[in-house]
């Protein structure tokens, strides 16, 4: 085991706030040494209690500093290419949240000065890998427990959206984790893309229709729907249900506590992702930060950033003409095989 990550999270956002918790309080081997934000107050604000930290409000600035050798991008994703190319150019271990950059063009760029470099030093940050139950369907996929995975049903639910979600986001920003689910548990890629605008609810903001059912295909034929619906009011839900040849497994449905008190029955709803997927994202970077101390990565790679990438591009064409759009990718680069 070599030195103990120092990293600069960039961003002390919803997910950036989070994760500097976390570093600071959960994961072992790594420290905050610097947090980033246009808002030097929330910099400020999210260091508080962490000696050694120091608040900044530029990624340079932060990648500069002698004593960062990792850098955790939490900021939203337009922001990341830039940063991307900062860090590899230092050639430090980075996690950078879901997605790699908002489109397959950008991201492909990423990939390509990965390549260059020669070595993965990229994690994107699709947590749902970490997930137990996720992790526990992929191995009944891959050892065929069940035979063969015939189809996954998806439903991904948000209780509302932040100001500004727009319509393409219920792709780019939610189903992109669908996306890399499916790629996730069958090992394939995705072939093509197709969504059904139905009947909306009242709850929506202007511009965005909601829920959208997304069709999806692998390349051995495996089919995938996935209902999006980010107004659903009631809580947070993110479940799947696959069909085997020899089977039924569902995953991520209601858990306990279970209580009877008061004349009522029942449990609680999930209010979020951080509650939902909160020991996933502890998984996830531990598991970061453990590869990066052996020169690795401990997860998902800049290929998986640029393959959903190009899957949500496909996504929201297929939003805007309801035919099945076709998704086009790049040979893999050698160091992603
Ligand atoms: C959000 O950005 C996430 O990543 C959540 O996991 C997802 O459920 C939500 O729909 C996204 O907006």
């Amino acid at each position: 085991m070599t030195e103990t990550l120092r990293v600069a999270v960039i961003g002390a956002g919803r997910m950036g706030a989070d994760h500097i918790k976390r570093l600071h309080t959960r994961i072992h081997g790594a420290e905050v040494a610097a947090v980033v934000d246009v808002d030097l107050a929330r910099a400020q604000a999210a260091i508080e209690g962490i000696e050694g930290a120091v608040a900044l409000a530029s990624a340079e600035e932060a990648l500069n500093n002698g004593d960062v050798n990792a850098v955790l991008i939490a900021t939203p994703g337009f922001l990341h290419e830039e940063i991307l190319y900062k860090a590899l150019e230092k050639d430090i271990p980075i996690l950078c949240e879901k997605p790699l950059t908002p489109d397959a063009e950008s991201s492909w760029k990423v990939v390509q000065a990965e390549v260059a470099l020669g070595r993965k030093r990229i994690q994107v940050g699709f947590m749902r890998r970490f997930d137990a139950e996720y992790a526990s369907l992929g191995s009944v996929i891959r050892d065929q427990e069940l035979g063969e995975l015939l189809m996954l049903h998806h439903q991904h639910r948000n209780p509302s959206t932040p100001a500004g979600f727009t319509n393409e986001m219920l792709i780019n920003d939610s189903v992109v984790h669908e996306f890399d689910a499916i790629r996730f548990f069958t090992g394939e890629e995705i072939t093509s893309v197709q969504v059904r605008l139905g009947k909306p609810t009242r709850n929506a903001p202007e511009g965005q229709h909601d829920p959208q059912h997304v069709l999806i295909e692998t390349e051995s034929g495996v089919l995938a729907d996935v209902e999006i619906y980010v107004n659903a009011k009631f809580g947070y839900e993110v479940a799947t249900q696959a069909s085997f040849e020899d089977g039924i497994v569902s995953i991520g449905g209601d858990g306990g506590p279970y209580v009877r008190s008061a004349g009522r029955w029942g449990g609680k709803v999930t209010p979020g992702f951080e509650e939902r997927f909160g020991a996933a994202y502890d998984v996830e970077v531990q598991a970061w930060v453990d590869a990066a101390r052996r020169g690795e990565i401990g997860g998902p790679t800049a290929w998986d950033g640029y393959a959903t990438a190009a899957c949500c591009e496909a996504g929201v064409e297929a939003q805007k003409s309801g035919e099945k759009v076709k998704v086009q990718l790049n040979s893999k680069p050698e160091l992603y095989a």
